[in-house]
């Protein structure tokens, strides 16, 4: 096309190496000669190579430039129909055994997976241009931050990485320093394009296949151009290669947001937290405390990754490696979460949103009233009747906003300290609509690593999977985890050995419902009294409860000023059923079978400990036939 060789008035010669590397020169020399692209464009990561790109997008039909009075700095893409999401059944961890990598990944040799990825690779970018795009996830220069130096065939992904990540001239003159070692990134979006071919929108390939080789610190994604597939410093590198990384260098890499929780005298405190997907993450990272919080101010660090790891002194310190939000766009709006609307404002890419005939974007849920009409996701005409008629969605479920997270109002002033922000609690949760409480906190870490392994969420009507039925997530890093889910676990709990102090770690469940389906929390910024708890009990100022599963609030252990919310209520919301608690268990052993042979014993004696503290029979001679406590429920017995 053309349109490579649109010279704007350039003040550099991009195919001029920035770095005087030899190792990362010698290595793009090889990976061109691989892949024979047409051109090589060296990324700066400067304003105006950014503005060029997205022109050269819009050109491309890849970009819609949206309406600068509504939308200031923001473009609209979408995506191929067959590249929509990150492909799990694609991605693979080629560790050298297949032990090391565990029953929940993919696996392939290196050996072989490497003469596949060649055969792959060879002359896919033919006809385009290969960018070398240096990033830093973290601050750049700062001790917690790893870097990597993606080599891709996608403007769009050098755009979005800008957001996301820190890139360009600092990060080569970081890498020039030579004392940090890089992580190479091989991408291409699997389309080459022959002399005179035309170009796609959204070129992609049928054939996908993101891929990690975690011993050798390597990264190679084929085939796709969206998401956690090609933007390689999120999911790929800052949690599937950076988990392997911290277990070998006693720091953790985990799928968490991390906020900060002020109160009215300016006491901070920070909370990493997490979710698997459709639990509302972001919505938590930047929420706004409810009538009853006045003066209290939550802080956001990060909405998807902390990388943590303990200071000097034993404590654990908490980075947001990215720079910026990739977030599920529909069910977000000026009532569910304005932060994430204002950071969303300006300077955002949007992708399989719906585009409105003023050039504007619009999604399922983000105003009560839906356009007139608009353009769905595939650039079809969408109004509210078709939806009618024939369910169809003006926006991908997966549609994604791409935000700078400087632009989130409640942006932590600490958000890119180099050593990060002090970690006083963890939280675990998940979206169950029966059978786990409000909030418990684990008796200690270990029985809180147990919390975490098995932690599980309801599939919701997006997911695939029966709609009700419970799937286990670990920590939320099943599909993220680059080495044995059962060594991962083995490792949070040796972790705590190394540290002076250990943070609490929590349970949550926003979804609960009662007997009719209606859900019995709240939820949303009414969140914040539960994290009012939390950050009072990790400050030893609140009481906890023994019961079988950990620490629970009672009633008058909560703040409620503000909100109207009954006693009765809150123990149907804090109940915990016997019966309901003996399923459970039974299940959690269904993923712990699969890594059996790696589980550490820990997790098997808190299992045992849990059983028999859920247990009355044991305890009691048989022809007790006492009724059951009316503590068990309702510590008042009112
Ligand atoms: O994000 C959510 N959070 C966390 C907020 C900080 N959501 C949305 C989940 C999908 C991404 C929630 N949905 C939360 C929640 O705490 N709770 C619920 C469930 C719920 C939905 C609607 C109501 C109440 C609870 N509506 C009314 O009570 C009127
Ligand atoms: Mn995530």
């Amino acid at each position: 096309m053309p349109s490579r060789q649109m010279s704007t008035e350039t003040v550099r010669d991009t195919t001029v190496p920035i770095s005087e590397n030899v190792h990362l020169l010698k290595w793009v020399e090889k990976m061109a000669q691989l892949t024979k692209p047409a051109a090589i464009h060296w990324v700066d990561g400067s304003q105006e190579e950014y503005d060029m790109l997205c022109e050269r997008l819009v050109e491309a039909g890849t970009f819609t430039r949206l309406n600068p009075e509504l939308w200031p700095g923001c473009f609209y893409a979408r995506s191929d129909a067959g590249d929509v999401a990150r492909v799990e059944d694609r991605t693979f961890i080629c560790s050298v055994s297949q032990d090391a990598a565990g029953p929940t990944n993919n696996w392939m040799a290196p050996f072989h997976m490497r003469r596949k990825l060649k055969s792959l690779f060879n002359g896919s970018m033919r006809g385009r241009t290969m960018y070398v795009l240096p990033f830093s996830m973290g601050p750049v220069g700062s001790p917690m931050s790893e870097i990597g130096v993606q080599l891709t065939d996608s403007a769009y992904v050098v755009v979005s990485m800008r957001i996301m990540a820190r890139i360009g001239l600092p990060v080569f003159q970081e890498i020039d320093k030579d004392y940090k070692r890089v992580v190479p990134c091989m991408h291409s979006v699997g389309y080459p394009l022959e002399p005179g071919q035309p170009d796609v929108p959204w070129p992609c390939n049928r054939e996908k296949y993101i891929v990690h080789f975690p011993e050798r610190r390597e990264i190679w994604s084929y085939g796709s151009g969206y998401g956690g597939n090609a933007l390689l410093g999120k999911k790929c590198m800052a949690l599937r290669i950076a988990s392997s990384m911290a277990r070998d260098d006693g720091w953790m890499a985990e799928h968490m947001l991390i906020v900060g929780i002020e109160d009215p005298r300016g006491e901070k405190t920070y909370i990493a937290a997490a979710f698997p997907s459709a639990c509302g993450k972001t919505n938590l990272a930047m929420l706004i405390p409810p009538a009853g919080f006045e003066g209290w101010k939550v802080w956001t660090v990060g909405d998807d990754i902390a990388w943590i790891r303990p200071d000097s002194h034993g404590r654990l310190h908490a980075i947001n490696p990215e720079a910026g939000f990739f977030g599920v766009a529909p069910g977000t709006s000026q009532k569910t979460n304005p932060n994430a609307m204002a950071a969303l404002s300006r300077n955002t890419i949007f992708t399989n949103v719906a585009l409105t005939p003023e050039g504007g974007v619009w999604w399922e849920g983000m105003t009560e009233e839906p356009p007139a009409e608009c353009l769905d996701w595939q650039g079809n005409r969408w109004t509210p009747e078709i939806h009618r008629q024939t369910g169809a969605k003006a926006a991908h479920p997966n549609a994604r906003f791409t935000a700078p997270a400087a632009q989130c109002p409640t942006i932590d002033p600490h958000w890119q300290a180099p050593h990060g922000v002090p970690i006083s609690a963890i939280i675990f949760g998940g979206r169950r609509a029966d059978t786990i409480p409000l909030v418990y906190q684990a008796f200690n870490w270990t029985a809180g690593v147990y919390a975490g392994a098995t932690m599980g969420s309801e599939t919701t009507a997006a997911a695939a999977g029966a709609t009700g039925s419970v799937r286990r997530d670990p920590m939320a890093m099943l599909p993220f985890c680059g080495y044995h889910m059962g060594d991962y676990f083995r490792h949070w709990i040796t972790l705590q050995r190394t540290l002076s102090e250990t943070p609490g770690i929590f349970h949550v469940n926003w979804f609960r419902k009662d007997g009719s389906g209606k859900f019995l929390w709240p939820g949303y910024g009414e969140n914040m009294r539960v994290l009012k708890w939390v950050v009072d009990r990790v400050r030893g100022r609140a009481y906890g409860r023994e019961m079988p599963i950990g620490w629970m609030p009672r009633y008058e252990d909560l703040e409620w000023n503000g909100l109207e919310f009954g006693k009765d209520r809150f123990h149907q919301l804090q109940a915990i059923d016997r019966s309901a608690w003996r399923r459970e268990i039974g299940q959690h052993e269904e993923l712990f079978i699969d890594l059996h042979d790696h589980l550490p014993p820990e997790i098997l004696y808190e299992r045992e400990l849990l059983i028999g503290r859920l247990s009355r029979e044991l305890s009691r001679p048989r022809h007790d036939d006492r009724p059951e406590p009316v503590w068990w429920v309702d510590p008042d017995g009112d």
